[in-house]
Order: C-alpha cells, then structure tokens, then sequence
C-alpha cells in the first residue's frame, strides 16, 4: 500500500474520495504550517536535512531518505495495513466484528482519547524549540529534527482521526491543538509533562528516554483499541517511536561515557570544571523525567480507564499475548497504596487497575535503558549505580500525590521501603544551575557552526550526512 505523493495531503486512505474530507483537512493545513513556522524549530527552516519520510507503510521499506528542508515535508496521513476481519479483543464486545466507524455511545470517550493523544505532539515540538541553538552535533541535530518532524506528523494522523469521524466537534477538536501551548498560563497542553521545559540537551535526552517511552505505552493500548482507525495509525506510529527512544538512550548514553572519561582521567567524581555532567546530577535528571512520565498513566484505580477498556476502546499492553479472559469482571491486581503515610500492596479489582498496570509495564521497560547506563559505568571501575526513583516520589496525579514531596520525610514514615527512597537520589535538580555547565560538554551551537567544522575532531560527523547548510559545504 504505497503513499501518494502527488497530492497535497500525501495520504493512503483514498482521500481524493472524500472531497469534504480532503478540503476540510486541506483548510487545516495551512494553519498547521503556521504554527510549524512560529513554534516549530527555531532557525532550522533554511538547513536541508537528511530526514527520513514515510513512503509505504508495510514492514519493509517504508522510508525513504532525502535532503529536505523541513517546511517542505511531506507531512501526511498514514495508516497501517486493515487486519481482516479484525476482532474486538477484550472488554464487554469481545469478539465482535471492529468498528470502521465511531459508535455513538463511545463517541466522547473515544474523542477524549484522541484529543489528549494528538495533544501531547506538537506540544513536544513546542518544547524541543530552542535546542537547535546548542546541539552537540550535526548528527543529534538531524535527530532533533527528525523527531520533531514526526511528533508533527503524529498531530496529523490523530487531527485525521477528528476530521474524519467526529464532524464538526472534530474540527473544532484540531483547530485547538494548535491554540493550546506548551507552558502557556491561559492555554496550557493537557497533560503537565508536556508543559515542562525542555531547556538543555539532557533534558531532551531523558525526555526522548522516558516521555516518548509513556507514548510507546500509551500508543501500544490505543492500538488495540477495536476502533479500528485509530488501532491502525497507532500500529504505524508505534513504528517511528522506536527512533525517538533510541535518540533518548544513546544521548544519555554517550554522556554516561563522557563523565566516566573525564572521571577517570581526572580522577575525581567532580567533572564540572573538565565540561562533564557528574553522575549524581545525571541521577537528578532521571528523578524529574521519570516522575513527571509516571504522572502520564493517570490514577492508580481509575473509573475512566475502567470505561475505556470495558468499551473496547482502549486495552492493555499486549492485550494479545495476555492469557486471562480480557474482561476483567471477576480478577484482582496488586497495587501500591498509601495510607497515613504509610506503603503497602493492596488487591484491588483489576478493571479499574488498568493504568496502574500499564504504568508497572513502563516501569520495567525503563529500567532496561538504565541497566545499559549502568554497565558503561560499571565497565569504567566506578562505583556507583543509577536507579529509578520510587514511583511514589514526585507525584502529582494518584494517591502519592499528597504525599509530602521531601522525601525524607516518607523515609521516616515507611521504614520497609527506606531502601528504595533514598534522599540523595531523590533530591530533585536545582534548575538554576542547568544553563552553565550543561554549555561546557555542548558547545555547538546553529550560529557558530563554522568554528564547528573547524574543529578537527568533529569532522568526522560530516562524513555522515546528516545536514547540508545552504550555500555552504
Ligand atoms: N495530567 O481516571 P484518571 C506521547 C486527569 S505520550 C493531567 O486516572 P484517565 C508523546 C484525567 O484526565 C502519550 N490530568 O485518568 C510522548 C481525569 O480527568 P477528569 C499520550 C490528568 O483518564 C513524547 C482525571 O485526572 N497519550 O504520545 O484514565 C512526545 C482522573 O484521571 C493526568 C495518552 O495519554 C495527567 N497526567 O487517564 C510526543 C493517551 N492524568 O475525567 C508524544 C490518551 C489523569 O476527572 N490518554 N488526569 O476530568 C489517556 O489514555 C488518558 O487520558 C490518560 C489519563 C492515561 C492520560
Ligand atoms: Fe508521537
Ligand atoms: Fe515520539
């Protein structure tokens, strides 16, 4: 199923077929530009950059590289091939035949669904604005536009969805995603994390790392959703998220590497004056990230979820492959629950655990990444390790959310969980110290790109091609 590129809306679902679909979406394209153009990238329209496009989405060889100049991509509308016959595979229609169009019951839940999805896509490119001005290099700085490029083409695929299935209030649903700002005080994005700063290239890193990780997730459930529009451009979404984590772990990564170095070499855990991150810093970075990421699943019992999954319309990770009877009415789930303070594990019904599962599936595929950060670390002789903070530390959504936040106070409370909730690694960043040191390891910057190519160890990033400035090598 190959993509047309000869229309103005690159799409494979046969949009020349509807033409109030296609002017309706056509009307909205222009405004999305406009946005791209004010709060998209910051000085990046004039670089051609080696991104990668979407050309057919089967599992082989869907993408295509070019040098493009981001204003001009092809943003467009891309569903994963339909499964036939596809079936319903959990909640109270389990069985029945997928739905090709919304049904009116679950008309505002699903709309609900897809808004606070879309939401979350160009509110991430608002974020990653600024960063062009200090990225490390030409190869992050490709990353950096190829993620942003495809956030934006996430927003189309979910503003498809509205246009084509919910009429008007759809409409009206897309016109928003693109009044609402990231950190705006009168119009904020609907989910905090997506209001954060994204100030340095940690942050973009960790945010790559355990932000775009929770729309792994998120998406993941969305795609079993027997809504079967919305299940099919999840699955092809889900296949260029795998990127943007790759970007998070590597970036971490290759810091992890430098500190190690420069600790080694200086043999001191102090490498700020040498133009390092030191590890307990890292370790902050991490705390924030993930914290503000554990938020994204929602409460622990969750009557909402407990709706979205009995309706069919959004599941479980790998609903599939789970082995139980994808209803839920009888079954139990253990949770963390905070009572006076204190943390236990409780059995709670399982249907309205859905998020507090989905948020335990997260938390296990972080650790992977830090068990990775851990070996360079281990690998260099230093003693010292990363974790991931306590789920309960940081919280704003959930019963720990009014648990005090100083986490030595919990500490004194819960004895049994001490261990895991220890001060130092759940200290969280003084902000105020960002800017300075985090120049010294990233240096480059779009404005002073020829002092760049003249430094000879970088050379060897542009025997990668990854931007091509104009009028320049
Ligand atoms: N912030 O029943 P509950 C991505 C609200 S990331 C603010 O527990 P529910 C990406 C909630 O709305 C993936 N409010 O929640 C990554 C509800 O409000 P009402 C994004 C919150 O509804 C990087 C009340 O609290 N996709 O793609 O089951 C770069 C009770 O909550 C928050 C999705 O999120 C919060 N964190 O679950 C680019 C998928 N949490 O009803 C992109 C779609 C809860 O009392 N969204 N509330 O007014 C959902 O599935 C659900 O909306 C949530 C919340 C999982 C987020
Ligand atoms: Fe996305
Ligand atoms: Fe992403």
């Amino acid at each position: 199923m190959n993509i047309d590129y000869s229309e103005k809306i690159p799409n494979n679902v046969n949009l020349s077929n509807d033409r109030r679909l296609q002017r309706a979406l056509e009307r909205w394209q222009p405004e999305y530009l406009n946005w791209w153009n004010d709060l998209g990238p910051d000085k990046g329209k004039e670089l051609e950059v080696y991104l990668r496009t979407a050309i057919s989405v089967e599992k082989e060889g869907w993408a295509h590289f070019d040098f493009v100049r981001m204003p001009e991509y092809r943003w467009g509308i891309f569903l994963a091939p339909a499964e036939e016959n596809r079936k319903i595979g959990f909640g109270q229609h389990l069985g029945e035949d997928a739905w090709q169009e919304v049904p009116g019951e679950y008309r505002g839940e699903l709309r609900r669904l897809i808004v606070t999805q879309g939401d979350t896509e160009p509110a991430s490119v608002e974020q990653q604005r600024l960063l062009g001005h200090t990225c490390p290099s030409l190869y992050d700085l490709r990353n950096l536009f190829q993620v942003n490029v495809e956030e934006g083409r996430h927003l189309w695929a979910m503003v498809y969805l509205l246009h084509a299935y919910f009429g008007r209030d759809g409409r009206e649903e897309a016109e928003e995603m693109l009044e609402r700002h990231s950190g705006d005080p009168d119009k904020p994005r609907i989910l905090q994390a997506f209001n954060e700063k994204t100030p340095d290239w940690l942050s973009f890193f960790m945010f790559t790392y355990f932000t775009d990780r929770d729309g792994k997730f998120q998406l993941a459930s969305l795609a079993e959703s027997g809504f079967d529009p919305l299940s099919r451009t999840c699955r092809f979404m889900l296949t260029e998220e795998a990127h943007h984590m790759f970007v998070g772990e590597t970036g971490v990564g290759r810091v992890v590497q430098r500190t190690c170095d420069l600790m080694k070499e200086h043999d001191t855990d102090d490498v700020r004056p040498f133009g390092g991150i030191d590890l307990k810093t890292l370790q902050k970075y991490l705390n924030f990230h993930f914290s503000v990421s554990c938020d994204l699943f929602g409460q622990e019992l969750s009557t909402n979820a407990a709706n979205y999954y009995n309706m069919g319309i959004k599941g479980r990770y790998n609903e599939s492959k789970i082995q139980d009877d994808h209803q839920l009415y009888d079954s139990a789930y253990s949770v963390m629950e905070c009572k006076d303070d204190k943390i236990s594990m409780a059995e709670v019904p399982e249907l309205n655990s859905v998020n507090e599962r989905l948020r335990d599936d997260y938390i296990e595929d972080s650790e992977l990444g830090l068990r990775r950060w851990n070996k360079i670390i281990e690998d260099a002789g230093i003693d010292f390790r990363f974790s991931l903070p306590h789920r309960a530390f940081h919280r704003e959504i959930g019963q720990f959310a009014s648990v005090q936040a100083d986490p030595g106070l919990l500490l004194q409370k819960e004895k049994s969980i001490a261990s895991l909730l220890s001060l130092s690694s759940c200290a969280f960043i003084d902000r105020k110290l960002l800017p300075g040191y985090i120049q010294y390891n990233f240096s480059f910057s779009l404005n002073n790109y020829t002092d760049f190519l003249r430094e000879k160890h970088e050379r060897a990033y542009l025997s990668f091609r990854h931007i091509q400035f104009p009028g320049k090598v």
